[in-house]
This record gives C-alpha cells, sequence and structure tokens, in this order.
C-alpha cells in the first residue's frame, strides 16, 4: 500500500501476510510454535540461544565480562538463532521463551534447568547469580535498575519505532519516523545530561545497566554511519558528546569486543562466532578489527 493512498482501517483487522518490509516473511499475529526443533545442548552450565542484536549483545557482553573477571560458572555455550529464518517460533525455542524472541537461555547448574528469557531478566539473573555487575548497596542498586528498567521500556521505540520506520518499512513515511526521531533524540538528550556529571550510568561502577543501554544507544552513536540503522548522521549523533564518550569507553573493553562477535551472523565473516563454546574460539578472530567499516 502506498502513503498516498489514505487508508481507512476495516472494523475487524484481517493478517495480510504480504504486507511488506524487511520482516513481513517473520511477523505473525499469534504465539506458539510453528516447527518441530529440539534445541542443542552443549557442555557448559549455560547454554544460550540467541542473535547478535542489541538485545542479544547485551547477554554475550555480560557473559564475557563475568568470564574476564573469573568466573569459571559463566561459561557457556552460545547457539545462534536465526530470526530471519523463522527459528524462533520452533518447538524447543518457544519452551524456553513462549515469547519467541531472542535472547533465551537455560541455567543447567542447579538440580533442574531454569528459563530465562527478556534480555533484562537475563541481565539481572546473571548479576544475582554470581553478584556482580550489580551494586550491593541499596541506593546504588535501586538506581542501577531503574536505568535498566528504563532501557526496556525505551528501547521499544528506537528499534521497533524509529529503526523499523527509518530503516526497514517499505516505503519511507514522514509521520512515524518524525515521530520516533523525536522521541529517540529525548532519549539520547536523557542520556546525554546523565553522562554529563556520571562516569557509568549508575555513578562510578560499571553495570548491568550500562551493558543493556550501551547495546542500544551507545551502538546508536558509534561507528562512521552509526551502527544501527545507519542513523548516526540523521539523529544528529556526534552532538550527544557524553554519551559518545562513554560509549567510547565501552566500546574498548575486551569483554565487550568479544561479546559482539558472538552469535553474529552478519557483517565481515571475520566478525562473525556463529556460535560460541569455548573461550578458544576467539583465538581465529581479530577481535580489534570487528567490523572496521563501521568504527
Ligand atoms: N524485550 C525483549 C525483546 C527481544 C526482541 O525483540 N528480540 C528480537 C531481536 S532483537 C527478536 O527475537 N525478534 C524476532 C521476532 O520478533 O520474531 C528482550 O529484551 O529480550
Amino acid at each position: 500500500m502506498s502513503s498516498n493512498t489514505p487508508y481507512s482501517p476495516p472494523s475487524v483487522w484481517i493478517w495480510d501476510a504480504k504486507n511488506g518490509g524487511a520482516f513481513a516473511n517473520i511477523n505473525r499475529p499469534i504465539a506458539g510454535s510453528t516447527h518441530e526443533k529440539v534445541l542443542a545442548v552443549g557442555n557448559h552450565p549455560i547454554q544460550l540461544h540467541s542473535l547478535a542484536t542489541p538485545n542479544g549483545v547485551k547477554v554475550t557482553v555480560m557473559l564475557e565480562e563475568l568470564l574476564a573477571l573469573g568466573f569459571e560458572g559463566a561459561e557457556y555455550d552460545a547457539y545462534l538463532i536465526d530470526i530471519g529464518e523463522g527459528e524462533q517460533f520452533g518447538s524447543g525455542f518457544v519452551d524456553i521463551n513462549p515469547n519467541s524472541k531472542i535472547p533465551a537461555l537455560v541455567d543447567h547448574s542447579g538440580k533442574e534447568p531454569i528459563r530465562v528469557f527478556e534480555s533484562g531478566a537475563i541481565l539481572l539473573y546473571l548479576a544475582e547469580k554470581f553478584g556482580a555487575f550489580l551494586p550491593k548497596d541499596v541506593p546504588s542498586r535501586t538506581e542501577c535498575l531503574s536505568w535498566l528498567f528504563w532501557q526496556m521500556g525505551s528501547a521499544p521505540y528506537l528499534g521497533g519505532g524509529f529503526g523499523h520506520f527509518y530503516a526497514y518499512a517499505p516505503e519511507k513515511m514522514q509521520y512515524p519516523i518524525d515521530r520516533f526521531t523525536m522521541e529517540v533524540k529525548r532519549q539520547l538528550d536523557v542520556l546525554d545530561r546523565h553522562l554529563a556529571d556520571h562516569n557509568f550510568m549508575s555513578g562510578d561502577e560499571y553495570t548491568i545497566a550500562d551493558m543493556a543501554i550501551w547495546a542500544w544507544y551507545g551502538q546508536l552513536v558509534l561507528g562512521r554511519l552509526g551502527r544501527l540503522y545507519s542513523a548516526a548522521e540523521f539523529l544528529d549523533a556526534a552532538s550527544y558528546k557524553h554519551v559518545l564518550r562513554w560509549a567510547k569507553q565501552i566500546n574498548a573493553r575486551d569483554a565487550v569486543k568479544r561479546g559482539r562477535m558472538v552469535n553474529r551472523a552478519f557483517g565481515e565473516p571475520y566478525t562473525q562466532l556463529r556460535e560460541r563454546h569455548d573461550a578458544s574460539d576467539f583465538d581465529t578472530k581479530t577481535q580489534d578489527k570487528i567490523a572496521p567499516s563501521d568504527e
């Protein structure tokens, strides 16, 4: 349908599977699995099923950060869920995330396996399990969780709103692009003002709030074009100086470089570690060269 054609919604919406756009072949209005598919289980306590989108990267960065701190119990197998191929609708994946979205994790270290879905819940689960990247004192912990939940509530405007209409919709429509650009720039300004006098989101400590927010808003402003939606120029990313300072600081961390590569199924082949089963899997990859064209 062209934006020049006024749309009159019918009294009852009908699913037109051919409505266009980058994700038209996977979007569906019903939950549940579309096919039987048993998930693989590797050797490590933690089994991750994901893809290196911002929501996926949050979790792989956290796991690599935990391993860098020496928590052996954070060893993990990361299996790729190709959402473009509809693998999130396989029965095994739906069993661990009834919402059919990456990331989802199963922890086999206890008596019974524990499933965790929703990236914010996974970060909190891991932070509490290992006692790391979540401040212990109540005021700082509360500030950290406020920002973590801010990210979970805000990023759908960035991804599902701005990103979808700016980069993925079958045609450029000014109304939704204006509406979501305004909101995303307001969010960037929220972050910029906060980071003007805070080193990290909840103070001087790098926490799960930074990992969550960096995966979206950090990557939005980083890179020659902007790693997300190639929108850095459009959003005038360079003007958010404090966000940029913080984003570059986090980007330089080795665990972040590794985390970005795990379950990556796009970009230059040497930046992709489609599955991760062992720390040595990174040896064949050049972490410092990850996605040079977007740096
Ligand atoms: N609130 C969820 C959102 C997860 C999400 O939207 N995942 C996307 C990729 S970033 C996905 O799996 N999309 C597949 C689909 O919508 O079918 C989280 O943070 O875990």
